[in-house]
């Protein structure tokens, strides 16, 4: 039987684990990413572990999504970052040098590797034949040490492509297709992989957008195969020597099939407050807007950005909008100054940012109230761009710049046909923005600059055998991490420090949800289904850890954040029956027993016993063999140590 691209890397790279449909796997990881806002704790956690070098072949570490640098705190992160990263062996791309996943896809991404990266956008490798995956900054700074990353072994999707993209048609709308058809849930446990011939008619920019926002999916990662196409975007990057070919064997066997027909595709738009909630660009065109933002790790290579040139040349941007615009890294940035589409993009009355998230992240151009923003990035949960009511809508640069001209809500293929883009032969590369490590010897030298925002890791315990408390909030389905850790201007700058942040947990939810936490010592949350879609913080599991939450009963999980409260110690609970979501209330008294026991011996089946209502509740807790023994010491952080010793 022959095998999918994704098996073919994941049993190149299997540690630890059968290769059985469902079970826990550990594979190698070649390399790993992390960036500013997720980076100080993750390498918090790599000091902590005490390993002096990585141990990976290529770990980088970005500053790219907290810029702002309003306090002193950002600028002491990128220092703290730098330091720490010249003294272990990572290399770092400094403030300016691009969005992490565009530098990486561009400078380092290489077919057949496996990279994990503290951030849920990593599945971007995927456009050039890499299994990339999103973690918790602990699996990341556990990877670097050379522990393998566990992953439950996937379900593999097959979307198989034909035909080609009509003229103003973008990749943005294959990706919102696909959420679409399989929702934001529709994806987890599961690698989505794109084969058919319609792969050869997109670039590796293009699979790039696609396999980024797969993430939205819910899905571990999304992946392209590697070939003709991906060995000239290589050349052009001067990396030709990485380049392998790969893909699926003729008669791979897949769990699911997905067709899609690129020619049949129209301009689509994901609209308040979730990339799974697609109409039509025909259905929204005339409606008014406010603001444009393009950019982010999703659309802001090359290609988008000279798309949006060709639309803004010679017109101005429509009095009543603001145009921001972000290209994704310096290389991107840098070009477009040589070739003069800067130029253009500036005369159309462009704002143009620094090469970083900015926006995307809430980290300036807030929306004004209730106003309605179109952004080519990959998410518009509530509240996510700074105004509580702004209504965002995710769609393609092509749509994004024409709106931004005309005012309203435009209709790209209205366009004429007369945009043509060859992928340069070469791009411009200049790495040196990115910092080398200090050699082996002389890493003793390398001091660690910590400034006094930089707080460390939240006291853990063992798990405890008795779990009686009460329960301090319960939200409905498809809570992001955005509600349990907002992020933002105001936010972000605490990412180091757990103490300070953890005021801010779930207030997008319930203001005085920290307090109340705080005040009950212990407690549990109570939560729908996809519970912690979006990103990787471990900050969302780590304020609730420092607010005394010992366990998250919920009817489902998003991947990363339940691997994220597993390494912090927090008991994962899922509902047996949905419909028991009922029988408990903000307040009620929950007792769960025997917890050691019932984890050492690896029980699956455990009941809550609702004390307030005087009701048993049956729930399960899947922890396998690793998974268990890190909840028995505590969290990853001590398993790890115990297991260094
Ligand atoms: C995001 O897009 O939500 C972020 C900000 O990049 C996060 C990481 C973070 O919260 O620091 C992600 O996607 O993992
Ligand atoms: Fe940055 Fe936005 Fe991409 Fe997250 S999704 S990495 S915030 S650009």
């Amino acid at each position: 039987m022959g095998l999918t691209l994704t098996e073919k890397i994941l049993k190149a790279h299997i540690v630890d684990g059968e290769f059985v449909k469902g079970s826990e796997i550990g594979i190698r990881i070649d390399q790993t990413l992390t960036q500013d806002a997720t980076g100080t704790m993750a390498y918090l956690e790599f000091e902590a572990m005490g390993v002096p070098r990585v141990r990976t072949e290529r770990s980088v570490a970005y500053i790219d999504h907290n810029t702002l640098q309003s306090g002193f705190e950002n600028a002491d992160d990128h220092r703290f970052i730098g330091s720490v990263a010249k003294k272990h062996g990572i290399y770092f791309s400094r403030p300016g040098n691009g969005i992490c996943h565009q530098v990486h896809l561009e400078r380092f991404g290489a077919p057949g590797k496996t990279l994990i990266g503290s951030d849920s956008h990593t599945p971007t490798g995927g456009g050039i034949g890499m299994i990339a995956i999103g973690a918790g900054g602990l699996d990341v700074a556990v990877a670097m040490g050379g522990g393998a990353y566990y992953i439950t072994y996937p379900k593999i999707v097959n979307v198989k492509l034909s035909g080609a993209l009509r003229p103003w048609v973008s990749a943005k709308d294959v990706i919102l297709e696909v959420l679409r058809r399989l929702s934001v849930k529709g994806g987890v446990g599961k690698v989505i992989e794109y084969t058919g011939e319609g792969v050869k008619s997109l670039s590796v920019p293009e699979r790039a957008t696609i396999t980024n926002m797969g993430a939205e999916l819910g899905a571990t990662t999304s992946i392209f195969p590697s070939d003709e196409t991906t060995r000239q975007f290589l050349k052009a990057q001067g990396r030709e020597d990485v380049y392998t070919p790969l893909s699926a064997d003729e008669d791979a066997v897949y769990d699911e099939l997905v067709e899609i027909d690129l020619s049949a595709l129209e301009p689509m738009a994901a609209c308040p407050h979730s990339p799974d909630n697609i109409k039509n660009a025909r259905e929204l065109a005339g409606m008014k807007i406010d603001q444009v933002c393009i950019g982010s790790c999703t659309n802001s290579s090359l290609m988008d950005m000279m798309k949006v040139a060709h639309i803004l040349k010679g017109k101005t941007v429509h009095p009543d909008v603001s145009l921001s615009i972000a290209p994704g890294s310096k290389q991107v940035l840098n070009m477009l100054a040589q070739n003069g589409a800067l130029s253009i993009l500036i005369d159309a009355g462009a704002r143009i940012l620094e090469s970083a998230c900015g926006p995307c992240i809430g980290m300036g151009q807030s929306p004004n109230s209730g106003g309605i923003s179109l952004r080519t990035f990959n998410r518009n949960f509530l509240g996510r761009s700074g105004t509580k009511d702004g209504q965002v809508y995710l769609v393609s640069p092509e749509l994004a710049a024409l709106s931004a001209v005309n005012g309203v809500f435009s209709d790209p293929t209205e366009l004429p046909d007369d945009f043509r883009f060859e992928m340069p032969e070469k791009f411009v590369v200049n790495d040196n923005m990115i910092v080398p490590p200090a050699s082996e010897e002389d890493m003793d030298k390398v001091e660690i600059l910590r400034g006094p925002n930089i707080k460390p890791y939240p006291d853990t315990a063992p798990l405890a055998d008795t779990i009686e408390c009460g329960v301090s909030l319960k939200v409905g389905d498809n809570i992001t991490t955005d509600h349990i850790m907002p992020a933002g201007a105001k936010i972000l700058p605490l990412r180091s420090n757990i103490p300070a942040i953890s005021n801010y947990c779930f207030t997008v939810c319930d203001e005085k949800f920290p307090e109340r936490a705080k005040e009950m010592g212990k407690s549990v949350i109570v939560g729908g289904s996809n519970y912690g879609q979006g990103s990787s913080r471990e900050h969302a599991a780590l304020a609730p850890l420092y607010l005394g939450v010992k366990a998250v009963l919920v009817k489902s999980f998003a991947r990363i954040h339940r691997a994220n409260l597993v390494n912090a110690g927090i008991l994962p609970l899922t509902f047996v029956n949905e419909a028991d979501y009922d029988k408990i209330d903000e307040g009620d008294i929950l007792l769960l027993e025997d917890l050691r026991e019932k984890v050492a011996k690896g029980d699956t089946e455990y009941t809550v016993i609702n004390k307030t209502k005087g009701i048993e509740i049956p729930v399960l807790c899947e922890l396998s063999g690793r998974t268990a023994n890190i909840m028995l010491a505590g969290g990853l952080l001590d398993f790890t140590r115990e297991n260094l010793k």
